[in-house]
């Protein structure tokens, strides 16, 4: 899969694409990211990305001709546009799993400032949030996909991570982990997970993964199709 994403800071994306899985499927080819300053789309020697808004108020607008130049070179006719906005589809890991079925995506990072609308109108096949609070720009938002679309690549995983993944992921919640030592401190592993019966643990586990979930997030089991 390719993913170009587009911003005005490209170095705050050094870091957390270069380690653990997401660097891995980087450097096996699973995946090829495509960091672009939309600066390098701008002509005028101040390379201007921005204007004042139609109409006044505060704050900037970013302009239209960069992003049209960008896009257009970028994109072809299985691109999948997308913006990161406060006002998109809220993210989850549904559209995460939408999202690996494409073959290249492009995400335009908006800031503080505003995108002007004809972008959104004629470029954006979707926006996205990733959830309802206030961020300076969407570049931490565009990382966040990155890493939740990328670990559902195929490969991507080792076998043991994604077998494990398809146990647990059913929309609910982990059940407890425990490690050596049996008792530390005077806490003690459940009993179930010492006896080697592998039918009652699993039970177990089940049981706990619901009574989490229904404490902690009664909202994942009114629609468990997650
Ligand atoms: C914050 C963009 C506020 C736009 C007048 C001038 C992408 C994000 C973002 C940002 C506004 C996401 C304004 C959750 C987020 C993002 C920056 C509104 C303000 N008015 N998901 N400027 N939260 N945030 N415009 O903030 O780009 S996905």
């Amino acid at each position: 899969m390719r993913i170009d994403v587009l911003t005005l800071f490209p170095e705050m994306f050094t870091g957390p694409l270069d380690v653990s899985i997401v660097q891995r499927a980087r450097t096996s080819g699973l995946l090829d990211l495509r960091l672009i300053n939309l600066r390098d789309y701008t002509h005028d020697r101040h390379k201007t990305v921005d204007d004042r808004p139609f109409g006044g108020g505060p704050g900037m607008v970013l302009k239209p001709e960069p992003l049209f130049e960008a896009v257009e070179a970028l994109r072809g006719d299985t691109t999948r546009v997308l913006m990161m906005s406060p006002a998109g589809r809220k993210f989850d890991q549904a559209l995460a799993r939408e999202l690996a079925g494409h073959a290249h995506l492009l995400m335009i990072c908006g800031s503080y400032e505003g995108v002007d609308e004809r972008v959104r109108e004629s470029l954006v096949h979707e926006e996205i949030s990733i959830g309802d609070f206030v961020l300076t720009n969407g570049g931490l938002p565009a990382m966040m996909v990155i890493d939740a679309v990328t670990r559902l690549l195929p490969g991507a995983l080792g076998d043991d991570a994604s077998s494990q993944d398809e146990s647990f992921s059913h929309g609910l919640l982990e059940y407890p982990h425990y490690t050596r030592p049996a008792e530390f401190r005077g806490m003690k592993v459940p009993e179930v997970l010492l006896s080697g019966h592998h039918a009652e643990i699993v039970k177990w586990r089940r049981e706990q993964a619901l009574l989490r979930t229904a404490a902690k997030r009664p909202d994942l089991l009114e629609i468990n199709k997650k």
